[in-house]
């Protein structure tokens, strides 16, 4: 298999730096690279065929992400096969182009990038294809001039989910026969230049552009959390007083945007002064759209680890594997969220 020509050299590679260092085999995170998840030092021991994996993780901003990095920590195990060496870039990607570089220095078998924003990837993805190691994006995509220095992507189609609130929002004012109304909608946008936020705008936007009697009051950067969207929500209803629909574009600044709604003695749902729409479908925000206080939350699988394996596992075999893979995702509504919110384990 590949990996064992490559742990042949790394072998080498680790022999060397241990006798450099007087070490025993261990492979070092050679940048110290801060918010290490792991231990700065790690020993694949010789003996075992395993296949290592360097994850730069962007960080832990919302509830989604959490459920993400549980879905790659627990399928990139020793049981089956791996040796992860895991890092947590703190939402700074300065920090994941040095976890990058130290899993070149490392000789890992593969790296998988979650990049925090689409730009600046170009000279570490080259200096990954320069090392021979192949990259595999999860999540987010990056915008780099030449598209083989990464092997595939697995994650969302962010456009469609960004249409599904809009369509939902069209479907909703028909049944209650105020299509015809203006609606004033605020939209908290994620983090400035990643994929989710920039495919969830765009495709909100191209329903609301179908919509003369729509109009987006205010689009804000929340960043993703929770804090930050009960920030900026306050910030928005003390400016305006009529607003109808609040779009947030995940779960976390959801909460902090009905945080905000409620200290300003609002109320929200079908009878309230507003609606609000979500994106994620985390468990807590799932409860909310049973309870009607978010109106409608459209699914973002985080699931994305088995996708990973399996083509890492093509690729041990020298097997073709696609440009992109698309993980499976539904829109939860308060007639449907009863048939999936006790299977939600995030
Ligand atoms: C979506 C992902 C987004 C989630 C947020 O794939 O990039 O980042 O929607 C997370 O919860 O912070």
């Amino acid at each position: 298999m590949k990996h064992l020509l490559k742990k042949t050299g790394r072998l080498l590679f680790a022999v060397f730096v241990a006798a450099a260092l007087c070490g025993c085999g261990r492979y070092f995170d050679m940048e110290g690279t801060p918010g290490n998840q792991r231990a700065d030092t790690l020993t694949v021991p010789a003996n075992e065929d395993l296949i290592v994996v360097g994850v730069s993780q962007m960080g832990s901003e919302s509830v989604w992400r959490t459920a993400h990095t549980n879905s790659i920590q627990t399928t990139f195990t020793r049981d089956k096969g791996y040796f992860l060496i895991f890092n947590n870039a703190r939402q700074k990607q300065e920090n994941q182009i040095k976890a990058v570089r130290s899993f070149i220095s490392q000789q890992v078998d593969y790296i998988i990038l979650s990049p925090i924003t689409e730009d600046g990837w170009d000279t570490v993805l080259q200096e990954a294809k320069d090392a021979g190691i192949p990259v595999i994006l999860t999540d987010r995509r990056v915008n780099v001039c030449d598209s083989s220095l990464y092997t595939t992507w697995v994650g969302s189609n962010f456009l469609e989910e960004g249409k599904k609130a809009g369509v939902w929002l069209e479907e909703y004012l028909q049944e209650i026969g105020q299509e015809q109304k203006p609606v004033n909608l605020v939209v908290l946008r994620g983090t400035e230049g990643s994929t989710s936020m920039m495919g969830r705008t765009a495709g909100f936007e191209y329903i609301t552009r179908h919509h003369e009697n729509w109009c987006i009051l205010e689009s804000v950067n929340a960043e993703y959390t929770t804090a930050k969207g009960r920030e900026e929500m306050k910030k928005l209803l003390q400016k305006y007083n009529d607003i109808n629909v609040v779009v947030a574009q995940n779960d976390d600044m959801a909460f902090g945007a009905l945080e905000a709604i409620y200290d300003a003695g609002k109320t929200v749902g079908e009878n309230g002064d507003m609606l609000v729409l979500s994106f994620d479908g985390t468990r807590d925000a799932l409860k909310m759209v049973q309870s009607g206080a978010i109106s409608v939350d459209v699914e973002c699988n985080p699931d994305q680890g088995p996708y990973l394996s399996m083509i890492i596992n093509k690729l041990e075999n020298d097997a073709a594997v696609q440009r992109a893979y698309y993980v499976p995702e539904q829109v939860f509504t308060t007639e449907n969220v009863g048939d999936f919110i006790e299977e939600r384990n995030y």
